[in-house]
């Protein structure tokens, strides 16, 4: 085994270099960072003996990833989303402050700005037929006391899976609400049940996933962040049970907690008589 050409004075040097590490302007974290980086992958090619045909494969491969606008997605299915959950809930353990409904992640498919309702909302405003969806809850803070004035953003895919403003089938704000919470930090909607997401199948994160032998599916899902004055800001979802990729999920988002029963009602009649049966205007 030859020794590793990194730890040679000259490959030192260029890191720092490469880092700015004698530059004075610049932030110091970010080159901190960007030293531990290029050691890393440099260490990768070095260890891995990677060809440069390999090397200019996986450059093409990053910027197709860009092209295709599937950082954020990859991002998820390499498991980071999730560990920075796994980190913030250990520093909040440590800081005394665990307790309440458990966090996930966010994901690529937000859209800001989505239309606010007081209490109530109606999510599904396309033409689409889809089993009815119920759901309401009540928001409160870790000693249970209700929040009155808490907005619940939510969003969720169709029953194809696909999000609005990602999917050009669906109209501005489908299936996205937000919802500010009333006097006994009550809120509720109606929407339609999702399906499950799968990345797009001929894009480059299914590519990766495919040469690890892994599939690209999320389950069913609903996200929410819920957010009030004085408060820290929740990001979580909820699980539809009974969905075959539950605990299967390429994103690692599910959670013990985050999967509510689902009660089915056959009678239409009893649907309608939950109300917000007006489509949205
Ligand atoms: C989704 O709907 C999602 O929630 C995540 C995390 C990744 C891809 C699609
Ligand atoms: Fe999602």
């Amino acid at each position: 085994m030859t020794e590793s050409l990194i730890n040679t004075p000259y490959v030192q040097q260029l890191i720092g270099k490469v880092a700015g590490v004698e530059q004075s302007g610049g932030n110091q974290r970010l080159k901190q960072i960007v030293a531990r980086l290029t050691t890393d992958m440099f260490r990768i090619v070095e260890d891995f003996d990677v060809t440069p045909t390999e090397f200019w494969t996986a450059v093409s491969y990053i910027s197709r990833l860009g092209q295709a606008n599937e950082v954020g997605l990859l991002v998820p299915g390499l498991g980071i989303e999730h560990f920075l959950d796994l980190l913030m809930d250990e520093k909040e353990r440590q800081a005394g402050l665990a307790g309440g409904t458990p966090r996930t992640i966010e994901g690529p498919l937000y859209i800001a700005n989505a239309p606010l309702a007081k209490g109530e909302a109606r999510l599904d405003q396309d033409p689409e037929q889809g089993e009815v969806l119920f759901m309401q809850g009540q928001v409160k803070d870790v000693d249970g006391k209700p929040i009155a004035g808490a907005i619940v953003d939510v969003w969720h895919a169709n029953t194809k899976g696909g999000y609005s403003h990602f999917d050009p089938s669906q109209s501005a704000y489908n299936l996205r609400r937000r919802i500010e919470t009333d006097a006994e930090g009550r809120y509720r909607f109606r929407s339609i049940l999702p399906s499950g997401y799968g990345c797009p199948p001929d894009g480059p994160t299914q590519q990766l996933l495919a040469g690890l032998g892994r599939h690209g599916r999320r389950p069913a899902h609903i996200h929410f962040f819920v957010e009030a004055p004085g408060c820290r800001k929740l990001t979580t979802q909820i699980n539809i049970a009974g969905d075959e990729y539950l605990h299967d999920d390429f994103a690692f988002a599910t959670r013990d907690g985050l999967i509510p029963d689902v009660v089915r009602h056959d009678d239409p009649a009893e649907i309608k008589a939950h109300g917000l049966n007006e489509p949205f205007v």
